[in-house]
């Protein structure tokens, strides 16, 4: 049990991860966790990832075991303990400005956009489903 992935594989901060892992071929034992039973508030989830949210990644071969949450820095961690290759040479400068200014371009240029777009798109339908069947 190395290395274990807390997610829904149909949301797309998951997805982030999911790519990857993909990408590098790792073995990860996935843990669905319903975001429509609540599942993600529950405590054992919450000692996990303290905002709730997915993914979530366990990796045992820390000891103690090394816990991520967020799926850009749970991706950027995978690349860097098992896919270098995928990541700029540390000793390449510039390089290193060009992954950081796309990633950056990403988190603060595209995804503020692109998330909305999803949201109303794609999941609005389910969050107000969810909000029906689960009154306050
Ligand atoms: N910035 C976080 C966002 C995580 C996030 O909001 N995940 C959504 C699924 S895409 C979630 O778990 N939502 C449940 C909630 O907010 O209660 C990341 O990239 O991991």
């Amino acid at each position: 049990m190395a290395l274990e992935l807390y997610t829904d594989p149909r949301l797309p901060c998951p997805q982030r991860v999911h790519l990857i892992v993909l990408e590098l071929d790792l073995d990860v034992i996935v843990h669905r966790v319903s975001l429509e039973d609540g599942e993600n508030r529950r405590n054992d989830y919450i000692q996990l990832n303290p905002f709730a949210t997915l993914p979530c990644l366990k990796d045992s071969t820390f000891s103690p075991p090394l816990v991520v949450y967020e799926s850009r820095a749970i991706a950027r961690f995978l690349a860097a303990r098992y896919g270098p290759q995928l990541l700029p040479d540390p000793g390449n400068v510039s390089a290193i400005a060009q992954f950081e200014q796309a990633a950056s371009t990403e988190v603060t240029t595209f995804d503020p956009v692109a998330n909305r777009l999803v949201f109303e798109i794609i999941f609005k339908r389910f969050v107000i489903s969810i909000a029906v069947m689960n009154p306050v």
